[in-house]
């Protein structure tokens, strides 16, 4: 017998992957929590239904949403990261030198917890020394720390549940309190071909709060439709000047990809256009 995982998107449209087996399953205190193992992408966390890593794609994401902000900015000391319990936008955040200080704000420990057994090479960040992984609100964490971080990662579920908060205009607005005057900051903002609302407010509401704000793009094979979005909003800097790599050892990210993540489709430029 096949045992198959389905991510429903909508009634017409779903992703599979079949599984060997389930590792883990529990209810948290917030959302219903999955490991299973795929077949074609090895081990897989799953919360509230939906996709949220992989062992064999993860790179993409992580790569692409830790790596695109610090080479935009000159001298990211003190980062946050809202939400990415597993880790793995922390990993890539410690191959930064200049990096002094990250924060993990992530309100469900369970998920840390679960990826530090089950993910290792994904978690494996959460131990340096220059982290400090704190179980709390990220909303509430944002709200009181004020003008204190140079980079601000949203690395949120879905926008169901927990992480409905991470996706409101509110929200931004606390992001741009808590950042320095030269801040900025990146959020995961879902599919331009699944999610094409909720990137248009996103961009409308970041615009209104950053004198900056821009979209990019990248390919997540397990991620609804393969095609995934990033919305950044900053204060000064422009990604479109990065600078030189500080990085060697990724397998997505480059200076070239980082360049090339922000030419957009028309049809995506159009969800972006005022
Ligand atoms: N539909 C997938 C959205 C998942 C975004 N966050 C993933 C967390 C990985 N660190």
């Amino acid at each position: 017998m096949e045992l198959w995982f389905t991510e429903l998107q909508n009634s017409n449209l779903s992703i599979g992957l079949r599984v060997n087996r389930t590792l883990h399953s529990e209810q948290t205190e917030f959302q219903s929590l999955d490991v299973v193992e795929t077949v074609q992408y090895g081990r897989m966390l799953v919360l509230d239904g939906c996709v949220m890593t992989t062992d064999k794609d993860e790179f993409v994401y992580h790569e692409m949403l830790a790596h695109v902000g610090l080479h935009t900015h000159p001298e990211p000391k003190n980062v946050l990261v809202v939400g990415g319990g597993d880790g793995g936008v922390i990993r890539e955040i410690v191959k930064h030198p200049a990096v002094e200080r990250a924060v993990l704000a992530e309100i469900d420990g369970r998920v840390i917890d679960i990826s530090r057994e089950y993910f290792p090479q994904i978690a494996q960040g959460l131990n340096d020394p220059r982290v400090d992984v704190q179980v709390c609100d990220g909303i509430k964490h944002v709200q009181e720390h004020k003008g204190k971080y140079d980079v601000i990662y949203v690395d949120s579920t879905d926008p169901i549940g927990p992480a409905v908060g991470l996706f409101a205009k509110d929200f931004y607005q606390a992001v741009y309190d808590a950042l320095k005057p030269d801040g900025l900051f990146v959020a995961q903002t879902e599919s331009p071909f699944a999610n094409q609302d909720l990137i248009r407010h996103v961009h409308r509401d970041v615009r209104d709060i950053f004198p900056h704000t821009y979209l990019y793009l990248a390919h997540i094979p397990t991620y609804p439709t393969g095609m995934w979005s990033f919305t950044m909003g900053s204060k000064q800097y422009n990604p479109l000047e990065p600078v030189a790599s500080r990085v060697r050892d990724t397998k997505y990210y480059t200076t070239e990809v980082h360049k090339a993540a922000f030419a957009l489709p028309p049809f995506v430029q159009e969800l972006v256009q005022k």
